[in-house]
């Protein structure tokens, strides 16, 4: 066996070429056996976190030059005018093909002094119907509870009609769910991952569509973290603006 002889600020180092070839070896199958758990975890991960998805669902998350956090977070607010990218039948489905909240924006009086062409005509070319708080229509009375001003919502509701949301759920557990609406129930469900998970309840007749308050409206329980498919179907009834998730279990 041969010997490896070298110099080290002057002081002569030997080296059995078995034991060297023994080190490097157990180098790299430290190195191998890293890379491997590594990767193991980044596989488990990503499968764990888009597991619960539907996989026929062909939907992508909303995002634009304003929001471009990605999915909405869970706990936290879903606006619902962030309805996926996918368009009719993937990602919603509304009976009139045009956008009526853009539509009646571009009608005298409704395109509001101040407010930005994109709060107005919100998603134009899409199918759902949006819409925005004004001061003649929202803010002229008192509301039990105010929305924001300037605030989207989902108006123009149809029987029938829903929209989808690709959502990631930080912590998985039972959650209380609040929302701000005006009018009466109109009798939503959300689905989780194409399965119902709930009804919701809105209590109070506020007496219009733009008569605002704010109710807890159901629970709702995420199992899993992660990417989760949220649907709202909904009926004729109301105009939603949100729906915020407040842990209230967690497992
Ligand atoms: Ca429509
Ligand atoms: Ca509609």
């Amino acid at each position: 066996m041969g010997y490896l002889l070298f110099l080290e600020n002057d002081i002569p180092i030997v080296l059995n070429f078995s034991i060297l070839f023994q080190l490097i070896e157990s180098y790299m199958k430290s190195c191998f056996q890293s890379v491997f758990l590594f990767l193991s975890v980044v596989v488990t991960c990503s499968t764990k976190s888009y597991a619960q998805l539907p996989k026929e669902y062909k939907g992508k998350p909303f995002r634009d030059s304003v929001y471009n956090r990605g999915p909405q977070m869970i706990p936290g607010r879903v606006e619902l005018a962030y309805y996926d990218f996918g368009g009719e039948g993937v990602a919603y489905h509304d009976t009139s093909p045009e956008n009526e909240g853009s539509k009646l924006n571009r009608t005298e009086g409704h395109w509001r002094p101040g407010v930005t062409a994109y709060t107005a005509f919100f998603r134009e070319n899409e199918g759902v119907d949006i819409s925005y708080t004004k001061d003649w229509a929202d803010f002229n009375h008192p509301n039990k509870v105010d929305p924001a001003v300037n605030q989207l919502y989902i108006g123009w509701q149809s029987d029938g009609e829903w929209t989808n949301y690709t959502v990631w759920v930080n912590k998985p557990g039972k959650y209380r769910i609040i929302t701000i609406y005006g009018y009466q129930d109109n009798k939503s469900e959300l689905w989780l991952n194409g399965k119902k998970a709930c009804q919701l309840y809105l209590p109070e007749n506020t007496g219009n569509w733009y008569n605002w308050t704010q109710a807890t409206v159901g629970e709702i329980v995420f199992p899993t973290a992660g990417l989760n498919l949220l649907t709202l179907r909904y009926n004729k009834g109301s105009n939603l603006a949100f729906l915020d998730f407040l842990l209230v279990e967690p497992r």
